[in-house]
């Protein structure tokens, strides 16, 4: 016997290799299916080590583009890489694309890239929960390295930083008025800024407002954000954009701050599982409870708004008991 705990069957072929059992594990995390709960739980003590990029910005600014330029270089150094589309499911969202386009780039025997979609559940707000846990996955299969595509738009946006070790902001020249709009919220979570389709005019002058404004930003932690301007179809700043990448990555290994955000990470993480729970739960008692029947009869009544209802039921049902 060896000192590791036995693995679930499920597990060790999916830490063996075999991409089947892998996009097995991953559907099941997806549909919520207790099933996965053996297979993340024996693996989760091998996870947390690999770093995990996220990419967001506004629709069709060229986030599948450079994924699948950036994979192609890390390929070509040898890298493995897995990566995750968040939100798909929208018709206009490149998700697909960048499926299509990573497997038109691999070659048919080329096992060191895994590409995966999955649909953000309406319901849930679960999605960040279960995007880390398809990325743990992806590392217990081998993958050295994991990217994560969202819709940047609300709360997926804001999401990203609960799932990625290093998030990108991708914005496009003439962004104008929308970064005006976006950037409170782009502010707390990029890492790095990239100003793609810099082939277009207006580029130098998008990145210089960026700067101006990053500089105001945050710095809690002591980075301030990277800009870099890229090009897909130029090519051109590929290599920048990877070095911010890259620069950001040793610096929380050098300030200490990749294990301060991974416990940031892991409580939203636990929070965001109570939540769900939790709310679950009240929607159930809310129609099956007697007493919280009449309280919801009298929110529908006028009688009680929802707030002080749910300040009631909070205090009443769920706090330290
Ligand atoms: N001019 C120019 N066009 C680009 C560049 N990068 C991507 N595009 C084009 O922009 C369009 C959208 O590219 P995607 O890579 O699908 O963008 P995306 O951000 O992944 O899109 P969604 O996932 O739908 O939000 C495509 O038509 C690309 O060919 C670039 O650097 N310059
Ligand atoms: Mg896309």
């Amino acid at each position: 016997m060896s000192g590791a705990p036995r693995l679930p069957p499920a597990a060790r072929s999916i830490v063996a290799g075999d991409r089947r059992a892998l996009a097995r594990a991953i559907t099941a995390v997806e549909n919520g299916d207790p099933a996965a709960r053996p297979v993340v739980r024996a693996l989760y003590p091998r996870t947390g080590h690999v770093p995990v990029i996220g990419l967001t910005g506004p629709l069709g600014v060229g986030k599948s583009s450079l994924l699948s330029a950036l994979i192609g270089r890390l390929r070509a150094a040898g890298r493995s890489v897995g990566a995750i589309a968040v939100d798909p499911s929208s018709p206009f969202s490149g998700g697909s694309v960048l499926g299509d386009r990573i497997r038109l780039e691999r070659r048919a025997d080329d096992d060191g890239v895994y590409f995966r979609s999955m649909a953000s559940r309406g319901e849930a707000g679960g999605i960040s929960a279960a995007t880390r846990e398809v990325a743990r996955l992806l590392e217990a299969a081998g993958f050295s390295l994991i990217f994560v595509e969202t819709v940047g738009s609300g709360q997926v946006d804001v999401a990203i930083r609960e799932v990625a070790t290093t998030s990108v902001v991708v914005l496009v020249p003439h962004l104008g008025d929308e970064v005006q709009t976006l950037k409170a919220g782009l502010f707390e979570i990029a890492d790095v800024f990239d100003v793609n389709k810099s082939d277009l005019p207006g580029a130098e002058r998008a990145a210089r407002d960026l700067s101006e404004l990053a500089s105001l930003g945050r710095s809690a932690d002591g980075w301030s954000p990277r800009i870099v301007r890229t090009s897909t179809t130029a090519p051109m700043g590929l290599d920048e954009l990877w070095a911010a990448i890259e620069a950001h990555e040793r610096f929380l290994d050098d300030s200490g701050a990749r294990a301060t955000g991974e416990r940031r990470r892991l409580a939203h993480e636990i929070a965001e599982r109570v939540r769900e729970r939790v709310g679950r739960d009240v929607v159930g008692r809310l129609q099956r409870d007697r007493e919280l029947r009449d309280l919801l009869d009298r929110v529908a009544a006028r009688g009680i708004d929802p707030a002080s209802a749910a300040d009631r039921l909070y205090r009443d049902r769920y706090r330290a008991r």
